[in-house]
């Protein structure tokens, strides 16, 4: 099983590159990652003028947030190599690709990038939003595996999936979750990281951190967002509890002790530890020092 780099991505935030105020409401926020979109939130007849301002925004990249993303349109749209070209000039940390269908839709975007002589970054991300790339996750989480792909997240677009299906949306995401829970099986096969959709109820936070503590359970590294007031209950609920790093501390703590040198298994407070379960720890642990910096 693949160890991908430990990112801190519990809190990705959309902002509209045609809206100002929003824009100007960035450098009071503090959220793992920002992606600045050129693509849903951006009618056809402000494109040209939102993708202009793209070296203005990353070249006042707000201090306090972490990686700063750009959503281009697909490269299949009569924006997106349009866009494409402008992030490279950029230099993001990232770029997502909407409507990622197949492994052919990022390695095109990787190409580019190449031929481009773009550094090692921007890394790309991948929305897996359609029927189609449901089907096909496989084949595009095994991208991780190899790094001329660039690819490191993806994105689960819960809104397009539920419309192109026609499954009903409910609290509790019944009949999503066998496509999102295929969506995180794959990205750990493919060593990515990988968010959850939006929650389009802005104003209702409970429901809100309802929906990133089931996130969380079922394997997800953060969530995607839209309105600042869902950053701190993301952060919330993908930042290690303390209880969960008082065991991690524990167990790393148990191996450590001379009488279990040497030792794949032992056992703490009742239960077996094994070398995973120190791995995991060490995980857990270094993500928090992460976070506290
Ligand atoms: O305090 P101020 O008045 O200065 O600022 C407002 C507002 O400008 C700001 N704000 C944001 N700032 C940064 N990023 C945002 N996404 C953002 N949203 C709002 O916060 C202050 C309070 O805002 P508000 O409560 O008055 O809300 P508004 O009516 O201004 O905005 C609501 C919407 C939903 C329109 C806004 O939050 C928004 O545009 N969100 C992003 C929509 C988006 O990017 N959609 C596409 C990605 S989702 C997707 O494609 C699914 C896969």
């Amino acid at each position: 099983m693949i160890q991908p780099p430990i990112h801190l991505r519990r809190s990705v935030l959309y902002v509209p590159a045609s809206n100002d105020k929003a824009l100007a409401k960035l450098a009071s926020l503090s959220c793992d990652a920002v992606v600045i979109d050129l693509e849903d939130a951006v009618a056809p007849s402000e494109k040209a003028a939102a993708r202009a301002k793209l070296a203005g925004i990353l070249g006042n990249r707000p201090a306090s947030v972490r990686e700063v993303v750009v959503r281009i349109n697909a490269l299949s749209s009569e924006w997106g190599a349009d866009d494409l070209a402008a992030a490279i000039t950029c230099a993001p940390d990232g770029i997502l690709l909407p409507k990622v269908e197949t492994p052919r839709d990022v390695l095109e975007a990787a190409d580019m990038l190449e031929d481009s002589d773009a550094p090692q970054e921007p890394l790309l991300w991948a929305m897996i939003e359609t029927p189609r790339a449901v089907l096909n996750i496989g084949a595009i989480a095994e991208l991780g595996r190899d790094a001329a792909s660039r690819l490191s997240c993806l994105v689960a677009g819960t809104n397009d999936l539920i419309a192109m299906t026609g499954v009903l949306a409910t609290p509790d995401r019944r009949y999503l979750m066998p496509w999102l829970m295929q969506m995180v099986l794959a990205a750990r096969a493919g060593g990515l990281d990988i968010l959850d959709g939006v929650s389009n109820d802005f104003r209702d936070l409970d429901a809100l951190a309802a929906d990133c503590g089931q996130a969380l359970a079922m394997g997800f590294d953060g969530k995607t967002l839209i309105h600042p007031a869902q950053i701190a209950p993301a952060e919330a609920a993908f930042s290690p509890s303390p209880e969960a790093l008082a065991d991690a501390e524990r167990i790393v703590a148990a191996f450590a002790l001379p009488e279990n040198a040497g030792k794949g298994a032992i056992g703490l407070d009742g239960r077996m530890v094994e070398l995973l379960h120190r791995a995991q720890a060490e995980r857990l642990l270094a993500k928090a020092a992460m976070i506290a910096k």
